[in-house]
């Protein structure tokens, strides 16, 4: 159903306008690209009177900026068209042109201007403010490149540039909006002069919500030159040199930095941030100006969410603006910055935590620094520096108004460790928002036959009120029975995608098990593989013994520097060559790597999965949200009490969630025991016998010890106790088998993942955050 106030054209204008698009921009031509960019000019121009529209309903409004260094959006065509109700219709006139709906969509870029987790949540956000009436502007950098895309050669990846803009991005608008950043300089008597500035140019991305009820915003700062070409000095003669500026400016926003989990160290990175957190400041503060607001007023008109510490440089600045360009004494900067900052942690891993040498931002904020000793003057007890250093987990929390977590377990966890002294000290201040998923693109885009089922099961209106999923409870047979011929179709479309591109055959009947994320040593993928081995070799051993048939299907992308991440990538694909050639095993077991793991990925292959891999070591995890998308498709979740596992297996169902692995508190006394990797293989011979396997060239005969360094790992220091949690990983992995062998049960618990799962609605971590952290309520329709 289409929301009367919104204009949204019929099919057969809908048809009309591609069409003549097509021959008035293109030529006439019916090739794929030219067709996406007809439809996607047509789309453009129902969504902005939308957005335009939505803005001037939420004009007065309180709203949120979320500040964030990734926007992980994917392809937008996809999803506009769902929205909007105008899907069957592309279906139709892309079959008049020969081509069909999904090719058309596929050449769509897919936006990757995030590393995973982090940068996807805020997409999912977007959505979700948009549809639940949150004004909202998500800002973020309009980075030339995004995550790198991951290639594989010999079994290794490789890494070359992701080009998204290269050929224009028509679901942009340049703004109006821009703003000079400064940068380096001196300070004299609380005066900042900066010696370099870089203009802050707005890019705009609509962001409709469902059936155009609502609108939000996507704005992308991109770096230009104050003055781009010197054109004294190319008449001069110095035809490179005349353009410097720009190719300096332009090398702010260059890349994404590809690193997720680890600080990157770089000044540049620093750079990037206060590029962003300043310029979105000075965007939200000229609109309140403009209002002719007082600005003791901010805190009735703006929430800020600082999307982890990346950002947390807005601080500093905002306390910049109001004390010396708005002439307010410290204490009642202070006051105004908590009432509208808040923050975001992701993550405890000691190495992401960020931390900037006082030296280095000195040199390149040296006001922001100034008022960064002062604050830890007046809060001595923030534990702002520390080791020469600026920690920016601190300085976030104790000039923010709300710290949350994003799980129950993480939260928990920030309280105990990281945060544990400011928490005592602010008892008030940390709050929980377990993450969620967007149910339109995770579903409905992606699973269309699943959303189908779910419709005709308890009619329309559960995509923007999830937990009515509950009511596909007490589950009737043919309700079962339908998702299961869904979930069974999906795996037919895989296999055949699989066949055709990567030229492996598998059987759509085995169990689909899916491990796709980040690869990291916490994330434990050598846990899996270890387990993929082992389970091979005992097939190999007896190849009649009843194995339930599997295809482990991996994907994933390294840091570029990351080098074990690397080495786990390599030997999944050599295990992948071997196991997929022996007769012996033949359809019992195949492996596959897929190369560029992304949105689009994920969305192909999370409606196909059986069983969803969640196998970090307890406590390392902050929340995962694959895990959610997986539970709300019907596969069931193989998983530790990690993060979100713990929330969903609590909603779920015990009995419908494999459990494995040591808890939180027991992986932190296990690792406190010397040889606590040994012992375990001790006790384990197959883990023993697997690991022999990267040792022995059993998987590469030409560098026997080429994975030994992956086994010296698991044997000896063991950080992320794969060797300690392998033996109930593959108990509970035989357990999944024997739940998987009656089809029917499995049907079952897969339903009632669905049915149960409505609770990891993005739209309901962001009612939480409206009500908890921002103080804001929805704009009335
Ligand atoms: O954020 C996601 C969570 O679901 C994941 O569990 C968590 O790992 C992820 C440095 C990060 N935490 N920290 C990062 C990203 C980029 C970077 O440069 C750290 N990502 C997460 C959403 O809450």
């Amino acid at each position: 159903m289409r929301d009367e106030a919104v204009t949204v054209p019929s099919d057969a204008a809908f048809r009309a306008a591609v069409l003549e698009r097509l021959s008035s921009d293109h030529g006439g031509r019916r090739d794929l690209c030219s067709v996406r960019r007809a439809m996607a000019a047509v789309l453009r121009g129902v969504v902005v009177p939308i957005w335009q529209s939505a803005l001037e309903r939420g004009a007065g409004h309180k709203r949120v900026a979320y500040l964030s260094m990734e926007f992980l959006i994917g392809r937008l065509a996809g999803d506009t068209l769902l929205s909007l109700g105008l899907r069957d219709a592309a279906k139709a006139v892309c079959l008049e042109l020969g081509l069909t709906l999904d090719d058309v969509l596929e050449v769509e870029p897919d936006a990757a201007l995030g590393n995973g987790g982090l940068g996807r949540l805020a997409a999912c956000f977007l959505d979700s403010m948009a549809t639940v009436g949150c004004p909202a502007v998500g800002y973020g950098l309009r980075y030339e490149h995004g995550l790198f895309r991951q290639g594989i050669e010999d079994d290794k990846q490789t890494e070359t540039p992701e080009d998204w803009l290269s050929r224009g991005y028509p679901w942009e608008l340049r703004s109006a909006r821009s703003y000079g950043i400064g940068f380096f300089g001196t300070v004299t008597d609380g005066v900042w002069k900066p010696s370099e500035t870089i203009w802050a140019q707005g890019y705009d991305v609509p962001v409709p919500g469902w059936q155009g009820s609502f609108a939000g915003t996507l704005r992308l700062w991109a770096a230009e030159a104050v003055q781009s070409f010197d054109l004294g000095r190319f008449n001069g003669g110095d035809h490179v040199g005349a353009s410097e500026t720009e190719a300096s400016a332009r090398a702010l926003c260059r890349v994404l930095y590809p690193d997720d989990g680890t600080e990157a160290g770089q000044t540049l990175r620093l750079k990037q941030e206060y590029f962003l957190s300043a310029a979105s400041l000075a965007d939200l503060l000229a609109d309140h100006r403009a209002a002719g607001l007082p600005m003791e007023t901010l805190p009735d008109h703006v929430a800020i969410q600082l999307n982890d510490t990346h950002p947390a440089i807005a601080g500093p600045e905002l306390m910049r603006v109001l004390i010396d360009e708005e002439g307010l004494e410290f204490d009642a900067a202070l006051k105004l910055a908590r009432g509208v900052l808040n923050y975001t942690n992701h993550t405890l891993l000691p190495e992401a935590l960020e931390s900037w040498p006082e030296m280095l931002l000195g040199w390149l904020l040296p006001r922001h620094l100034e008022i960064i000793r002062m604050l830890a003057g007046a809060m001595p007890g923030a534990g702002i520096l520390g080791g020469s250093e600026v920690r920016m987990g601190n300085l976030a929390f104790a000039m923010a108004g709300r710290v949350n977590g994003v799980s129950a377990l993480h939260t928990e966890l920030m309280k105990e460790t990281v945060f544990a002294g400011l928490h005592r000290q602010h008892p008030e201040r940390i709050v929980n928002q377990t993450n969620g998923v967007t149910p339109r693109r995770w579903i409905a885009g992606c699973n269309p036959g699943l959303a189908g089922a779910v419709t005709a099961a308890i009619g329309e209106g559960w995509l923007t009120d999830l937990e009515r999923l509950g009511e596909l409870e007490p589950l009737q047979p043919g309700v079962v029975e339908a998702m299961a011929e869904v979930k069974r179709a999906n795996k037919v479309q895989l296999a055949a995608w699989l066949g055709a591109t990567q030229g492996v055959q598998v059987d759509p009947g085995a169990m689909f098990d899916v491990q796709i994320k980040r690869i990291h040593e916490y994330k434990r993928q050598h846990l899996n593989i270890l387990e993929t081995i082992a389970l091979w070799q005992e097939m190999r051993d007896a190849p009649q013994a009843g194995w339930v048939p599997r295809v482990k299907i991996f994907a994933g992308k390294a840091a570029p520097g990351y080098h074990f991440a690397k080495e786990i990538i390599h030997l999944i694909g050599k295990v992948a060559r071997m196991v997929n050639a022996d007769p012996v095993t033949g359809d019992l077991l195949k492996v596959v790597f897929l190369p560029n793991y992304n949105v689009s990925l994920a969305e192909r292959l999370i409606p196909a999965a059986d069983l969803s891999e969640q196998i970090s070591t307890a406590g390392k995890e902050a929340s995962g949200t694959g895990n959610m998308k997986f539970a709300m498709n019907g596969a069931l979740t193989i998983g530790t009490l990690d993060g979100a596992n713990v929330e969903i297996r609590e909603r779920v169902g015990a009995e419908n969630f494999l459990l494995f692995g040591m808890t939180a508190e027991e992986v932190s006394s296990r690792r406190a025991i010397p040889d606590h990797a040994a012992t375990a293989i001790e006790a384990e011979p197959r883990l023993a016998r697997a690991l022999e396997a990267l040792r022995d060239g059993t998987f590469i005969p030409d560098w026997p010890d080429l994975f030994a360094g992956i086994a010296d790992n698991v044997s000896g220091p063991d950080h992320f106790l794969v060797a300690s949690d392998f033996a109930d990983y593959w108990r509970a992995q035989r357990e999944a088998d024997r739940w998987f062998a009656d089809a029917d049960g499995w049907a079952e618990k897969a339903a009632l993942n669905v049915a149960r799962s409505g609770w990891f609605s993005s739209d309901r971590t962001i009612r939480g955050y409206m009500a908890d952290i921002w103080g804001i309520s929805p704009v009335s329709a």
